[in-house]
């Protein structure tokens, strides 16, 4: 079998004090944090696009990174050699899972026949890969955004033509998220939204949406899929206005149109600061409505307004959102490296160095978190500072229901001026943060 990162070994824990670029220092995938291993703790993903399909290509010059892997792009031979270079990038990186998009795994055919015949090709393939590794699948999506026919939406677009590709695209990857028994099933919005109200109807626009995702719980349900459906919210980029703008806003819309017990969210950590909200703000929101599902795990720049997809750096967020996902209770999903090399990091050693970072940056995440959880502090002060609901009997009455505005306005008079609250004392707890992380 044709090896195509030859340079490049295992990649293994070594330590904070390892000198060595191909070793983690942080991600000991054997060590128990709170009862769990790291790696159940962190079920890692390689998206197939970023890592296997892009080549840094973008709107001002072609690509930069061969991903050839020694075969003609458009082919199948191509399609199988990402295969093989996929699962040989994984297993050294002991990564356990994978996403992708129809397109990304074959290339596209003018009839949707013979890219259905083609997927059902790779994928007997990508099982036989998944048999020798163990590695699995995370999830599937269909790729709604990227071909012409999609220019105003799938589900959401003016064409009943489209509409119906969009359902056998979406049939189809749904049949193969299944023959690889994936965990989930993810709905990015791509293309879901609009660029102006002059040429739009919005509400027949958002219930087509609807249709298609309850027609897609159907026939997924009915071919054996037990999995969740996601919701990746994304507020702009590529279309001005996207429907599922954030957390709260595709929690109402589910809600709405009875589909929130078949569905949750896959929260992208850019996409979340695209919204104006942190990361940790989009899991508590998930989180709290019993729908934190899948993570994809990258991150944004701050002075650059668009989905940069970079490898999660920031050990504070990673910190934070780990935090979230610990009070949860873990993710249903995993955490997916939705995030590319910068362009001019463009060789092989590139991609390992990434992930590395990534992987890294969570363990330190996780490390972080359950530090905070296990020192106490930071729950108590919560706690406390809502004490008046809890340990008052005004307060006991409001959070049970059991009062109305006549009594509590008879309260307020009674009591003339109330006390003051407590103070929120961020300060303090930002302090308390850093004596955590590097005391
Ligand atoms: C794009 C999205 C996309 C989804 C899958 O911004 O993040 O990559 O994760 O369609
Ligand atoms: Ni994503
Ligand atoms: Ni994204």
């Amino acid at each position: 079998m044709k090896e195509y990162f030859k340079s490049i070994p295992n990649i293994k824990f070594e330590g904070a004090a390892s000198k060595n670029p191909f070793a983690f220092r942080f991600y000991d995938a054997e060590r128990v944090i709170l009862g769990k291993k790291m790696s159940e703790h962190l079920p890692f993903a390689m998206a197939w696009w970023h890592n296997l399909c892009a080549t840094g290509s973008d709107m001002f010059g072609r690509g930069t990174a061969e991903k050839s892997f020694g075969e003609t792009p458009g082919t199948m031979q191509h399609a199988k050699a990402k295969v093989d270079a996929g699962f040989e990038f994984m297993r050294k990186l002991g990564i356990q899972y994978f996403c992708w998009h129809d397109v990304d795994l074959v290339p596209e055919a003018d009839d949707i026949k013979e890219t259905n015949r083609r997927l059902d090709e790779i994928s007997d393939y990508i099982l036989t890969k998944m048999r020798d590794t163990g590695i699995k699948c995370l999830w599937g999506t269909a790729n709604m955004f990227s071909n012409p026919r999609f220019m105003n939406g799938a589900g959401s677009s003016n064409s009943a033509e489209v509409f119906a590709f969009a359902a056998a695209q979406v049939k189809k990857a749904l049949d193969i998220t299944v023959k690889l028994g994936g965990k989930g099933y993810v709905f990015w919005g791509g293309r879901e939204g609009y660029e102006t109200l002059l040429n739009t109807d919005v509400a027949l626009e958002q219930e087509n949406i609807a249709r298609l995702m309850k027609m897609a719980v159907d026939y997924g349900r009915s071919i054996g899929f037990k999995g969740d459906f996601f919701i990746e919210p994304k507020p702009k980029e590529p279309m001005k206005h996207q429907y599922d703008f954030d957390a709260a806003t595709a929690i109402g819309f589910l809600k709405a149109h009875n589909l929130d017990k078949d569905f949750k969210m896959n929260i992208e950590a850019n996409h979340a600061t695209l919204a104006g909200h942190t990361f940790e703000h989009e899991l508590r929101i998930s989180a709290i409505n019993g729908m934190l599902g899948s993570i994809d795990a990258n991150q944004g720049d701050w002075l650059l307004g668009w989905d940069t997809d970079e490898f999660p750096y920031d050990v504070y967020t990673a910190t934070f959102a780990m935090l979230e996902i610990l009070r949860a209770g873990g993710l249903t999903g995993g955490i997916n490296f939705d995030a590319k090399n910068r362009r001019p990091s463009y060789t092989y050693e590139d991609m390992f160095h990434a992930f590395i970072l990534g992987m890294d940056t969570f363990a330190l995440g996780l490390i972080n978190a359950a530090k905070i959880t296990e020192d106490g502090r930071l729950t108590d002060f919560v706690n406390e500072r809502y004490a008046s609901y809890h340990k008052t009997e005004l307060g006991r009455k409001i959070i049970s229901g059991n009062t109305n505005l006549r009594e509590l306005a008879a309260y307020a008079e009674k009591l003339g001026v109330p006390s003051q609250p407590s103070s929120g004392r961020q300060e303090m707890l930002q302090s308390l943060i850093n004596e955590i992380l590097f005391g």
